[in-house]
């Protein structure tokens, strides 16, 4: 979802600076300062590979506030914006540290005699590698960031949205499935259990994004974890619409009553959402709730209905679809 920079562990990034250092060749017109010319150019080599490395890393991070703002919440809810925060930090202070490090030794160095000069190299490379340690778990905690993240289906916050909702078993994977122009993409997000959904429409040369979030509007929002709220209130971010699902013939094990109880719910988290009510496997036959009628499995009626969601999209409060008030 992000192009984040790779983040290396503590032990990695010391190889990669300590190995280049140990390329390094030097040239004098006798022993002693050929030897010191090597150990300038290595400690000069690694802590130029610390700190370009670890500098690399913070500016490849986003800035939380130049993220989309449902990137920021996802973030947020990864890391956290403090956490984070602290861990660049960490980092950015470890490249100066690396940096001034590097400059002191390569002068004393630049002074040494003898056995002397070995000493004070080796010295040098202790002191970069405890900078590194010294930050291993700031490292850690970017890594395992960037990898939830690149993880997550790549939600385009500049296309419009429609976001399914609806009990479970209820057919909003299969209403995904039937509408998506390709395949949907599945994955995993770090706050629910199932998988998500993600897929795209085309009409009349406008794309859109349909997403099915399961474990997160189809059940009831009390004892909700902190992580839940959080992302279901990302969600106001993203939705242009939501496309509601009622079940009248219950085959989806929850009665019409707690389906309807739900969709009010939803209605109090989303008060700006335009939110679309309609019911599912009408080839069941049965009763039906006065809402419009579709079969996802049958795909019939599965194209007016996302109709109507477009209608209310266009005319969103948000005013963010200007695919559609360009036609
Ligand atoms: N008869 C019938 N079954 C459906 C329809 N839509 C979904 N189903 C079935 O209902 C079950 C749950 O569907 P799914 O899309 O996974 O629901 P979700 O949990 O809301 O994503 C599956 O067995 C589907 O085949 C429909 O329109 N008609
Ligand atoms: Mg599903």
């Amino acid at each position: 979802m992000f192009d984040l920079p790779t983040v290396l562990d503590a032990e990695d990034l010391l190889d990669k600076a300590f190995g280049r250092a140990a390329k390094a060749t030097a040239k004098g017109p006798d022993r002693v300062t050929k030897a010191r010319n090597l150990a300038v150019a290595r400690v000069r080599i690694a802590g130029e590979a610390i700190d370009s490395t670890l500098r690399g890393i913070v500016k490849g991070f986003p800035s939380l506030d130049r993220l989309p703002p449902f990137d920021r919440e996802l973030m947020d809810l990864l890391v956290g914006g403090e956490a984070l925060k602290k861990h660049l930090g960490a980092i950015d202070w470890a490249a100066d540290r690396a940096r001034l490090l590097t400059r002191d030794y390569r002068r004393r160095i630049g002074r040494a005699e003898g056995p002397e000069i070995g000493r004070l190299r080796q010295e040098a490379y202790g002191r970069l590698s405890s900078v590194v340690d010294q930050v291993a778990s700031d490292l850690k905690a970017l890594a395992d960031a960037r990898r939830t993240l690149r993880r997550l289906p790549e939600i385009d916050p500049d296309l419009p949205t429609i976001v399914v909702a609806g009990s479970p078993n209820v057919g909003k994977s299969s209403f995904v499935r039937a509408v998506s122009t390709g395949r949907p993409k599945v994955a995993d997000y770090p706050f629910t259990t199932k998988q998500v959904s993600l897929g795209h429409v085309e009409r009349a040369g406008h794309r859109f994004q349909v997403l099915d979030t399961p474990g997160l509007l189809d059940r009831p929002m009390e004892k909700r974890n902190r992580l839940e709220r959080q992302a279901i209130a990302a969600l106001t971010h993203l939705a242009d619409a939501i496309l509601f699902l009622l079940d009248p013939t219950e085959t989806c094990g929850y009665p019409l009553e707690d389906q309807r109880r739900l969709l009010e719910e939803i209605r109090a988290l989303f008060p700006t959402v335009p939110i679309i009510v309609v019911e599912n496997k009408a080839d069941l036959g049965g009763p039906t709730d006065g809402h419009p009628r579709i079969s996802a499995l049958r795909g019939k009626g599965v194209a007016d209905a996302f109709s109507r969601v477009l209608r209310h999209v266009s005319s969103s409060p948000r005013g963010e679809s200007p695919a559609l008030t360009s036609s």
